[in-house]
C-alpha cells in the first residue's frame, strides 16, 4: 500500500506525516523523514491523527435547527436562508451587529482566513479570535516597543547557548520545530544552559539545568528584579543599546531604587540563584521563549513588556543566538477613533482582533449595536473559552449563529445552522514552516474523501459571499483561462483583471475560488496560487536567496515547486543582518519608554504584591485552569479512545495539600470557583506545586452520549480577565472539597 504525504494539524509545528489509506480510512501513520521542517520528528498526537479524522461526531450534511433538533437541508436552501437572515440583520442593525470567531486550536490556514475576510467585506471589524485570548498583552507590549503589535520574537534556537523558558512547557506543547529533540539535546550539552521559570516541576523543568520555581503569578516581580540586577551590576550591553534602543535613560529610574532582594522573597526564589542567572543571561548568547504561563496570568502585558526590556538591554534582539523579529506590521491604535471598540465593554481591537472573553457581555445587553449574528469557524467557544455557562446563555440569545464545522462540537449544537466543512485530511491547505531564518512552503493535499456533502471552508464562504452580492461580475475570459488547464494563462488573465479593477484586490481570494477553484476543485489551492503570485518585494528577495530567480515568473516557479514537493520546500531565506529593519517604530529603533507603562510598573513592588497575593479564605488554592499536554489537543480530539488506558483529566495536587485536605489519589472531589463547580478525580503528584492545583483544558466533551472528563471552563469566569480581555487562566482562586 502506498504512503501519502500530509501533516499533523494539532500544533503549530505541523510535522510531516505519511499515511496509508484503506477504504477511505487512515489506517497507518508514520513520521515523514523527507519533511525538511520536522525531519522525521513526531509526537503521539500526530501518530493518533486517525482519531481526529474518523469519529462519530463528524458533520456530513448542512443542518438547520428546527425546534430543538437539527434537520438535514440542501446547500441551496441553507445558503439562501442564512444570507436572507443576515441581510435583514445588517439592514436593521448595521455591521456592528455581526462578528466572526476564528480559532487557533487546529492549525488550519484558509478556513479561518476566509471567514475573517467574509465578515470584513460585510463591513464589520469584529473578529474575535483564539489568538487574542493568548497574545493580547504581548501585542500591546510589542506595539509600544516595536511599533507593530504583531511582530513576534522567535528564539534562534540553532545558535543559542542559553534558553530561558518562561511559562512555556515545550516538552509537551512544542511550538517550534522538533522541540523535544532540541530541548533534550540542549539539556545534555554541558555548554548549553536551559533555564526554566515555572512554579511547578513541568516536563521541561525536569530536564532543565536550572529550575526557578517561582510562586505562581509573580513573574512581573521576577523580571523587574532581573532587570534591576543587570542594571545595578552594569552588565547590560551599552553598545547595543546605543545602536538600537531609544528611551533607555528614561526607564532607568523605574528600576534604580527597586528592592530586588525583597521582591524575590515574595517570588519565593533565592536571590543568589537569580543573580547568577542574570549574569549568564547578560553575558551569553542567550535567548528566551515565553508562553501561557505568563500570557494568561497576572500582569500579563507588563511581563511581556519586561521581557522586551530584558532582551533589549542585553542586546539579544536581532542577533545570532538571540531572539529575532518575525511577523508583519499592524498597529490597532486605541487612540484612533477609527479603531473599533466593543460596545458594552469598551475594549479596543488589538493586533486587529477582539477578546473572546467579552463576547457574552457583547451579546447580552440592551445597546442598539449589540451583537446579533455570529459566524464561527475553527473554534469551539463553548469548550475553549472562559465561562461555558455565560457562553451558553449568550449564544441562545443570538438571532443568527452559524457554525462551520467538521464535527458536532458543543458550539455547533447551539447553532441555527451548521455547515459541514471538509477536514484537514479532505482539503488542500497551506502548511508553511521553518524557523526565523528559513521559510518553507508546503501545501497539504487531501488524502481521503469527504463521506457526505462537506465542502472546503473556502468554498462555503465563497457561496455565502456570492449570495451576499460581494463578488463582482467577472469576465468570461477569467473563467475560460481557469478551465484551460494552463496556469500561466490564468495568471495573466487574473493579473490583467486586477490591473483594470484594483478595487477587487480585497476580494481576490473569493474571485480565485469562484474561477480557478471551481476548475481545479479547491478554493484553498486557488487562493494559495494567488497569494504566491502576489509576493511583496521583501519576500521576492528572500525567495531569490532560496534559488528562485527574481522576476515576473518567480511566483509561478514557487507555486510549481510547492506542488512538486508535498513534503515542503525551501522558498525563502531571511537575512539576519536586516532583522532589526523590521522594527515599525518611527525611529526604526526599539522604543523602551512608554507612558502607558509608568504607573503600572511602579505598582509592581514587593509590599503591594504581597498584599494582593494573600490567599483568600473562601478560595485558598490557585487553580491552573488549563494545561497543554500529551493527552489533549485543545478540544480537537473528540473520540476518547485515543487516550485509552491513560488518565488524562485529573485534578493534579501536591502531596502536602492532599494530606492537609485528607485526600487520596483517585478520590473524587468537587472543585469550586466564583464561576461554578466541577467534579473530578484527584491525582496526587509532585508535578503540582504546593498551593496550586491543575486541571487540563479540552475535556468535558460528550462523545456517544457519555461525558468525558471535567470541563475546566465551567470553573473560569469570563470576567476574571485583564484590561485587554485576556483570561487569567493560570491564576484562578478555588477550593477543593471531598464529595
Ligand atoms: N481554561 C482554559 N481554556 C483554554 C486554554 C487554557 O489554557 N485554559 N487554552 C486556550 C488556547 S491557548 C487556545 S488556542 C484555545 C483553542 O480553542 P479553539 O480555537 O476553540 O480550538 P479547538 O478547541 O481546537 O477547536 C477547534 C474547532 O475547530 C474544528 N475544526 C478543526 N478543523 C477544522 C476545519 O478544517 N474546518 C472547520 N470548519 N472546523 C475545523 C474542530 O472540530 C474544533 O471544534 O483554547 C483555549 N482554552
Ligand atoms: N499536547 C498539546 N500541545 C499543545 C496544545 C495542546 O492542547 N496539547 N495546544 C497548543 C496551543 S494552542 C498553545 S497556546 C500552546 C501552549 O503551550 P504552553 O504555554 O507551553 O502550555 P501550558 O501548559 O499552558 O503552560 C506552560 C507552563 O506555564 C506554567 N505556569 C503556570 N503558572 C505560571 C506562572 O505563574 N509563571 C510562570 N512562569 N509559569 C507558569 C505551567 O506550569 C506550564 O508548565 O500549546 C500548544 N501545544
Ligand atoms: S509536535 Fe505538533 S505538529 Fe508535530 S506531531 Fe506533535 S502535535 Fe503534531
Ligand atoms: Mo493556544
Amino acid at each position: 500500500m502506498s504512503w501519502n504525504k500530509t501533516t499533523c494539524v494539532l500544533c503549530g509545528n505541523r510535522c510531516g506525516l505519511e499515511v496509508q489509506v484503506e477504504d477511505n480510512r487512515i489506517v497507518k501513520v508514520r513520521p515523514d523523514k523527507d519533511s525538511p521542517i520536522s525531519e522525521g520528528y513526531v509526537c503521539r498526537k500526530g501518530m493518533n491523527i486517525a482519531f481526529n479524522q474518523h469519529n462519530s461526531d463528524r458533520v456530513l450534511y448542512p443542518l438547520k435547527k428546527v425546534g430543538d433538533k437539527f434537520e438535514r437541508v440542501s446547500w441551496d436552501q441553507v445558503i439562501s436562508e442564512i444570507t436572507g437572515k443576515l441581510k435583514n440583520i445588517l439592514q436593521q442593525h448595521g455591521p456592528r451587529s455581526l462578528a466572526s470567531v476564528v480559532g487557533g486550536g487546529e492549525f488550519n490556514t484558509y478556513p479561518i482566513q476566509y471567514l475573517a475576510q467574509f465578515v470584513r467585506m460585510l463591513g464589520s471589524r469584529y473578529e474575535y479570535s483564539s489568538a487574542n485570548q493568548e497574545f493580547a498583552g504581548r501585542f500591546w507590549a510589542h506595539g509600544l516597543t516595536f511599533g507593530s503589535q504583531v511582530l513576534m520574537l522567535e528564539p534562534d534556537i540553532e545558535h543559542t547557548d542559553m534558553l530561558l523558558a518562561v511559562g512555556w512547557n515545550g516538552m509537551m506543547s512544542h511550538h517550534f520545530p522538533q522541540t523535544r529533540r532540541i530541548l533534550t539535546r540542549m539539556s545534555k550539552n554541558p555548554d548549553q544552559l536551559l533555564v526554566v521559570v515555572d512554579p511547578r516541576l513541568s516536563e521541561t523543568a525536569k530536564i532543565a539545568d536550572v529550575h526557578l520555581a517561582l510562586r505562581p503569578g509573580t513573574d512581573a516581580l521576577l523580571f523587574k528584579s532581573m532587570i534591576a540586577i543587570i542594571l545595578r551590576e552594569g552588565i547590560h550591553n551599552q553598545k547595543s543599546i546605543d545602536e538600537h534602543v531609544d528611551g533607555f535613560s528614561e526607564i532607568l529610574p523605574w528600576f534604580a531604587d527597586f528592592n530586588a532582594e525583597a521582591a524575590l522573597r515574595v517570588c519565593e526564589l533565592e536571590y543568589g540563584q537569580v543573580y547568577q542567572i542574570c549574569r549568564e543571561f547578560a553575558t551569553r548568547q542567550s535567548c528566551l521563549r515565553d508562553d501561557l504561563g505568563i500570557l494568561m496570568n497576572r500582569h500579563s502585558a507588563l511581563v511581556s513588556y519586561l521581557l522586551v526590556v530584558l532582551l533589549a538591554i542585553c542586546g539579544r534582539i536581532g542577533t545570532p543566538g538571540g531572539n529575532y523579529l518575525t511577523g508583519g506590521r499592524l498597529y490597532s491604535d486605541p487612540n484612533d477613533p477609527g479603531t473599533w471598540r466593543t460596545v458594552a465593554t469598551g475594549i479596543p481591537a488589538i493586533g486587529g482582533t477582539f477578546p473572546p472573553n467579552v463576547m457574552p457581555e457583547e451579546i447580552v445587553n440592551d445597546h442598539p449595536d449589540r451583537l446579533r449574528a455570529v459566524f464561527i469557524c475553527g473554534a469551539n467557544p463553548l469548550r475553549s473559552y472562559a465561562d461555558t455557562t455565560a457562553y451558553e446563555d449568550a449564544f441562545r440569545r443570538l438571532d443568527l449563529l452559524v457554525v462551520i464545522e467538521k464535527a458536532m462540537s458543543e458550539t455547533a449544537t447551539l447553532a441555527h445552522y451548521v455547515l459541514p466543512s471538509k477536514s484537514a485530511y479532505e482539503s488542500w491547505d497551506s502548511a508553511p514552516g521553518g524557523g526565523f531564518l528559513e521559510n518553507y512552503g508546503r501545501m497539504r493535499r487531501p488524502v481521503v474523501k469527504g463521506e457526505g456533502e462537506q465542502k472546503e471552508a473556502g468554498d462555503i464562504f465563497t457561496l455565502l459571499a456570492d449570495a451576499m452580492g460581494l463578488i463582482p461580475q467577472l469576465p468570461e475570459a477569467l473563467y475560460q483561462s481557469a478551465g484551460s488547464g494552463n496556469i500561466r494563462q490564468y495568471r495573466d488573465a487574473l493579473m490583467g483583471y486586477l490591473r483594470e479593477n484594483p478595487e477587487s484586490g480585497g476580494v481576490v481570494q473569493f474571485i480565485a475560488a469562484k474561477t480557478l477553484g471551481n476548475a481545479i476543485g479547491s478554493a484553498h489551492l486557488a487562493s494559495f496560487f494567488t497569494t504566491t503570485l502576489r509576493r511583496s518585494q521583501i519576500s521576492q528577495e528572500e525567495a531569490a536567496r532560496a534559488g528562485f530567480t527574481a522576476g515576473q515568473d518567480q511566483g509561478l516557479d514557487i507555486y510549481q515547486a510547492i506542488i512538486d514537493h508535498p513534503e515542503g520546500v525551501l522558498v525563502g531565506i531571511r537575512d539576519p543582518e536586516k532583522n532589526l529593519g523590521r522594527l515599525a517604530t518611527k525611529s526604526g529603533r526599539i522604543q523602551l519608554y512608554a507612558s502607558e507603562v509608568k504607573d503600572w510598573i511602579r505598582e509592581v513592588n514587593p509590599a503591594d504584591e504581597e498584599e494582593r497575593l494573600k490567599s483568600d479564605d473562601e478560595f485558598p488554592l490557585i487553580l491552573m485552569a488549563g494545561r497543554h499536554m500529551d493527552m489533549n489537543a485543545n478540544t480537537s480530539m473528540r473520540d476518547p479512545a485515543w487516550n485509552k488506558g491513560r488518565r488524562p483529566c485529573t485534578l493534579a495536587m501536591n502531596p502536602a495539600d492532599a494530606e492537609k485536605l485528607r485526600l487520596t489519589d483517585g478520590q473524587i472531589v468537587k472543585v469550586i470557583t466564583e464561576a461554578g463547580e466541577e467534579t473530578i478525580e484527584v491525582e496526587v503528584t509532585e508535578a503540582a506545586r504546593k498551593g496550586q492545583v491543575i486541571i487540563p483544558h479540552g475535556f468535558g466533551l460528550v462523545y456517544d452520549g457519555v461525558k468525558y472528563g471535567a470541563n475546566v471552563n465551567r470553573l473560569t469566569k469570563n470576567t476574571h480577565r485583564d484590561q485587554f480581555g485576556t483570561p487569567i487562566h493560570r491564576y484562578v482562586p478555588c477550593r477543593v472539597e471531598a464529595v
